[in-house]
């Protein structure tokens, strides 16, 4: 019994933290989803990982969000065929990495997004440790031990003790 306790343990040990890092981003934070914001900053200096999820809050049916691909976020057009998203609490799940664009549709009096500016470009990033150019011996090493590598080794060396 005790051993299928402490496998349980290791496994909660192991997968707790990649559940906890799972970000929700609330888009524009009080602010929500409206004109006149800047979410080219507000993106900035935030880090979009894959399992994370953007939620857009405004109030229907002033604005909405649409998904957009790189040309139609330069025109603030989307495709005829883009479902907007309505409810005003538009939770988005970042399933894969690369670069997301959102818009909102409205267009009176004033274009949302080309008179007022509201549209969101986000860069998505895998999880996975990525090398840097730079130093990539070094990002790598920290990049697996910021994603739990301790708490694995932690649990190796507790298995091998009880083993013994
Ligand atoms: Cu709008």
């Amino acid at each position: 019994m005790a051993s299928y306790r402490f496998v349980t343990l290791a496994i909660v040990a192991i997968v707790f933290p990649a559940v906890a890092m799972a970000t929700e981003h609330i888009v524009g934070d009080e602010t929500g989803w409206t004109t006149g914001f800047d979410y080219a900053a507000w993106a900035k200096d935030k880090v979009f990982r894959v399992g994370d999820t953007l939620v857009f809050r405004y109030t229907p049916p002033n604005h909405n969000v649409i998904k957009v691909n790189a040309n139609e976020f330069k025109d603030c057009v989307a495709s005829k065929l883009s479902e907007p998203l309505i409810s005003g609490n538009d939770t988005i799940p970042l399933a894969t990495p690369g670069k997301k664009w959102y818009i909102c549709g409205k267009v009176g009096p004033k274009r949302h997004c080309a008179d007022l500016g509201q549209k969101l470009a986000i860069n998505v990033i895998s999880d996975a440790p990525a090398p840097s150019p730079s130093t990539p011996e070094d990002n790598a090493a920290s990049g697996i031990i910021s994603t739990g590598f301790p708490v694995i080794v932690a649990a190796l060396v507790f298995m091998a003790m009880i083993m013994v």
